[in-house]
């Protein structure tokens, strides 16, 4: 199984995690959408969109983490999805909340527009240059506006983060009469739901989002002692994020801009 993801993506986390947890063996590429090598035509082609994660088994290509969290589900016991909807209830719930608008709020407004315009520089060439995809990449480029658009607006920041907050209400709700955040075993939906919690501490919000829900303030504390946790999020905290990816993507787009190379 091959599955292309990145560390800084939390929906490759969460699709990480749950192959860790399942033991399944995999082989992870990185692809860095910093440097925007998700619009590589090779990559673009497999997955419209560029986005990861990407999960590949044979022949199967599975883009989007919801589906591969309910293929991965299907691969071995003792935590399978189809067989329960609580667990599928809670996966679908836990995927619509969007960490892009929360996390791009983020990061300061020059560092943003600095990768997103070369993102876009990209998209461009890669339409000239491969004009088979042109509809696809532009497609990509309009999605990007939107996203550019939406961090304009007060209004949709505010619902995208009381988004988060309902979620956290029903999870702390949930977690007060079980173990896990479905249930009494481990499930993919935990899986998905360590990745959001891993955002929310990577962007220093945990004192807004955490600490009033003492239920799942315990509960990421417990997650945090698994083993899956320490291999996808623990080793990644804001600073080795920061010194392994983002200041060596800044250079690459330096050189790559110098030289036009896109
Ligand atoms: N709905 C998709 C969202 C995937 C997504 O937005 N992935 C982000 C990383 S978490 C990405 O690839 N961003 C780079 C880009 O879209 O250029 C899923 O659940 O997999």
């Amino acid at each position: 199984m091959q599955l292309y993801h990145h560390p800084l993506s939390m929906n490759s986390q969460k699709v990480r995690i749950a192959l860790e947890e399942k033991n399944v063996s995999y082989t992870v590429h990185r692809v860095n959408p910093l440097k925007a090598r998700n619009f590589k035509p090779e990559f673009f082609r497999q997955n419209p969109g560029g986005a990861l994660p990407v999960l590949k088994n044979g022949s199967l290509v599975i883009c989007e983490s919801l589906p591969i969290l309910e293929y991965i589900d299907t691969i071995n016991d003792p935590f399978r999805l189809h067989q329960c909807e609580t667990v599928r209830e809670w996966v679908r719930r836990i995927n619509e909340w969007d960490a892009k608008l929360l996390t791009f709020s983020h990061v300061p407004e020059r560092v943003w527009h600095f990768f997103s315009r070369f993102k876009r520089h990209v998209l461009i060439a890669s339409m000239t240059k491969n004009p088979d995809l042109a509809s696809l990449y532009h497609t990509k480029l309009r999605s990007m506006h939107a996203i550019e658009e939406s961090l304009k607006s007060i209004e949709e920041l505010a619902a995208n983060k009381q988004q988060l907050s309902r979620l956290l209400d029903d999870a702390e709700e949930q977690l007060s009469t079980t173990q896990f955040i479905a249930g009494f075993t481990f499930s993919v939906a935990d899986a998905a739901f360590m990745a959001v919690l891993g955002r929310i501490e990577l962007l220093k919000v945990s004192a807004e989002y955490l600490q009033p829900r003492p239920q799942v303030s315990l509960y990421w504390k417990r997650m945090k002692e698994r083993p899956s946790y320490k291999r996808v999020i623990g080793k990644y905290s804001a600073r080795v994020m920061h010194l392994k990816f983002v200041i060596p993507s800044i250079c690459n787009i330096g050189i790559r801009k110098l030289f036009m190379r896109f």
